[in-house]
């Protein structure tokens, strides 16, 4: 960890419980594959979350880039908690983001944390979503091999537009969806991104041409993904102009303020430090 304190938004990404198919404890021993979702339509975990949304919350540094969303991403081993944010509102996200977001006055009196339940990446993998500002209705949770449990909440929402990171793990996902072990419905009709930001040298998909012009092949080339990232971000922040939305035709520097404060007011998003 750095010295300084990272101030991210905390995006919060709607779990779509009514889309999951609640399957009876008795017959999901029976079939073959786990339904998507099995964890939290069980029994206990829908009586935990009686008169409550349930919320996946990503820690991100670009909000004015939630327009892009297509997904979010979880690591599947990674360990993730149900935290009771209000009486209305669960979030999901890893214990250390509970304990941080508790102690920064977000789940009401600070330092105290009640957890609903348990569960792992693999266990969200699939489980669709409504993401605040995003251009389709319905987005999903898929999986991301480079996710840290040390960093942010856990969770990362996903914009392949301008992120080299998203966009080279969903095109390994559309290519590899078996190995993967995801659902092509979960990725291909988000595939290629659609434009959200005009860079002056690296087009409207920064990130997909830096991924090109970096030849990067996988998530696997950590190294050239790093250069990248800073390429794009560096290109996105200084020069990028917005071309969707309420602040379309403004420059990014001035966009991100004002619309990580839209969010905040309409309620879908958070400040989160650490
Ligand atoms: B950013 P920093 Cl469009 N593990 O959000 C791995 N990566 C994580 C994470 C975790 N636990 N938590 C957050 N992140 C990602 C948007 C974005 C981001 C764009 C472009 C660049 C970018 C959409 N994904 O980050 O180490 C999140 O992805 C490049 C810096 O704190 C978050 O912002 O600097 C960023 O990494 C935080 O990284």
């Amino acid at each position: 960890e750095g010295v300084g304190v990272q101030e991210y938004t905390g995006i919060k990404l709607e779990v779509l419980l009514d889309e999951l198919i609640a399957v009876p404890l008795e017959s999901r021993e029976k079939v073959k594959h786990v339904p998507v979702g099995a964890y939290l339509t069980s029994f206990d975990i829908l009586a935990a979350l009686k008169g409550k949304r349930l919320y996946m919350v990503a820690a991100t540094l670009r909000p004015e880039t939630m327009y892009g969303q297509t997904n979010c991403f979880v690591g599947v081993d990674l360990e993730y908690g149900i935290y009771q944010a209000s009486a209305t509102e669960a979030w999901i996200c890893t214990e250390r983001a509970a304990k941080n977001m508790s102690f920064q006055g977000l789940f009401g009196t600070r330092g105290e944390i009640s957890k609903l339940g348990s569960l792992r990446g693999i266990d969200l993998v699939g489980v669709p979503l409504k993401a605040p500002l995003a251009q389709y209705q319905k987005v999903y949770t898929l999986p991301m091999e480079g996710v840290l449990a040390t960093k942010g909440t856990g969770v990362v929402t996903s914009v392949p537009s301008d992120s080299p990171d998203d966009f080279i793990t969903m095109q390994d996902l559309s290519k590899k969806s078996a190995y993967y072990n995801v659902q092509l419905k979960w990725v291909e009709p988000f595939m290629p991104p659609k434009p959200i930001i005009q860079t002056p040298n690296f087009g409207n998909l920064a990130a997909v041409a830096a991924v090109e012009q970096l030849n990067i092949k996988s998530q696997k080339d950590k190294i050239q993904l790093v250069s990248a990232k800073e390429l794009v971000y560096k290109e996105g922040f200084y020069s990028g102009v917005l071309l969707v939305g309420q602040f379309k035709g403004k420059p990014v520097q001035e966009a991100k303020p004002l619309i990580k404060e839209h969010l905040i007011a309409e309620g879908l998003a958070f400040n989160y430090c650490e």
